[in-house]
């Protein structure tokens, strides 16, 4: 081979024929689509935490004017929250490939000599590396706080939700200036003169379009693999991607995904114990001290709600029955109109242990402090004695163990 070009910076270093503009058009508007159903259902996602309403709710505090749409969380439909993570996650482990393959499809860009041409030039270029290193920043921490389960514990959330608004910034200003030509790049098949052309290319091994069936095959394997930890029936097994190595929930009425084991947050048996364990309830005109014995006298209601984690797994609907929590407003004097709540586990560390729950979702019929679940008692991993389960919200608001709830002030 004479003259083989030896540096990527030489015109003909790169030579796959696929490389031009339509592949990368094509995949460019995939992404295009995709990453902004991704960011719209990440920060629906954050909202969903009633971050606004305590400091214990918000991962993020000091995120300024960012949460400025921040709303409060509705209690309907029931599946909100799965529905919204679950598209959320999915989506983004299904586009992996598509990223991969539009960064492959833009490389020659990469070592374009001079580095810069001109001012306008040289913003173009670091606006690329902002677009590059922020999609790749979300994409990693993304599937690792998936599939590592807290591998930063708390510091996920700021990482992500600010890389979000970086990169987000970055992808809209690119999608702007690049989505015209890109629909024009479809309708003509055939690639003029471009940059990302070869002007030796190899032979051909696949068709463009071959290789489009390739990312997408990747994609839907991705899919495939991921989709059915949504679902706690036979269909869970064929996530092959969902975290591993948590606790095995097992058979019956409580086998259904555990987040965290009552031995890992430090929950004893002697504390959860009819003798030791006594629910305390704060609000207007006291507090009251309730053993689980007195809990069951009360009003007893089920309702059919799912577990939905951040990290994209999600249970169908589990019957939970316990005590309205706007029952337990009414002991201490908050019945009409019942306010926020503060939610305190027995649990002495860990970022979940407490959490503040939205008059809207205390007043909705279906909150409740669950003593049982599927006609059982709660397990000790899944709560025992009392847990919160509130409709629609994240699976991190539906508090396990339970031992203190105060109305009003928060
Ligand atoms: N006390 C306490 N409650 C908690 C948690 C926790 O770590 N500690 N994890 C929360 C999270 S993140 C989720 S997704 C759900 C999971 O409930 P499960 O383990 O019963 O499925 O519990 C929530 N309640
Ligand atoms: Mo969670």
């Amino acid at each position: 081979m004479r003259d083989a070009p030896r540096l990527p910076s030489s015109p003909g270093f790169w030579r796959s024929p696929l490389r031009g503009p339509w592949f990368t058009s094509v995949l460019g508007l995939v992404l295009l689509a995709g990453i902004t159903v991704l960011f719209l259902t990440g920060l629906v996602s954050y909202a969903a935490y009633n971050p606004d309403l305590s400091p214990v709710n918000d991962k993020t505090p000091g995120k300024g004017l960012l949460g400025f749409y921040l709303f409060a969380w509705p209690t309907d439909p029931h599946w909100l929250y799965r529905l919204n993570q679950g598209v959320h996650v999915t989506l983004g482990l299904t586009l992996i490939p598509v990223l991969l393959a539009k960064l492959w499809s833009v490389v020659p860009r990469l070592f374009t000599l001079p580095p810069a041409r001109s001012l306008a030039h040289a913003l173009e270029r670091v606006s690329l590396l902002l677009l590059v290193g922020g999609g790749l920043f979300e994409f990693v921490t993304g599937v690792l706080n998936v599939q590592l389960d807290y591998v930063f514990p708390g510091s996920f959330y700021p990482l992500h939700f600010y890389g979000a608004w970086v990169f987000f910034a970055a992808f809209a200003a690119h999608a702007a200036l690049k989505t015209p030509a890109a629909v024009r790049n479809l309708r003509r098949m055939r690639a003029g003169a471009d940059d990302l052309v070869s002007p030796r290319p190899a032979e051909p091994t696949v068709s463009r379009r071959g290789a489009l069936w390739f990312v997408g095959g990747g994609s839907l394997l991705l899919f495939a693999t991921t989709a059915g930890q949504n679902t706690d029936g036979p269909l869970r097994r064929t996530a092959l991607l969902a975290p591993h190595g948590g606790a095995e929930p097992g058979s019956g009425p409580n086998g259904f995904q555990i987040n965290k084991t009552a031995a890992y947050a430090g929950i004893s048996a002697a504390e959860t114990g009819e003798e030791a364990w006594r629910l305390v309830v704060t609000g207007r005109t006291g507090t009251v001290r309730l053993s689980r014995a007195e809990l069951l006298r009360m009003p007893l209601h089920s309702a059919a709600l799912p577990i939905a984690c951040v990290e994209g797994w999600s249970t169908s609907d589990q019957w939970w029955r316990g005590v309205r929590l706007r029952d337990l407003a009414a002991l201490v004097g908050d019945g009409q109109d019942p306010p926020d709540v503060f939610v305190e586990s027995l649990q002495r560390h860990g970022a979940f242990r407490r959490a503040a729950l939205r008059a809207n979702q205390v007043a909705d019929e279906r909150s409740l402090l669950a003593l049982y679940v599927n006609g059982e008692p709660l397990s000790p991993d899944h709560g025992h004695p009392a847990r919160i389960i509130v409709p629609a919200a994240p699976g991190v608001l539906n508090t396990k163990w339970v031992a203190r709830l105060t109305f009003g002030e928060l």
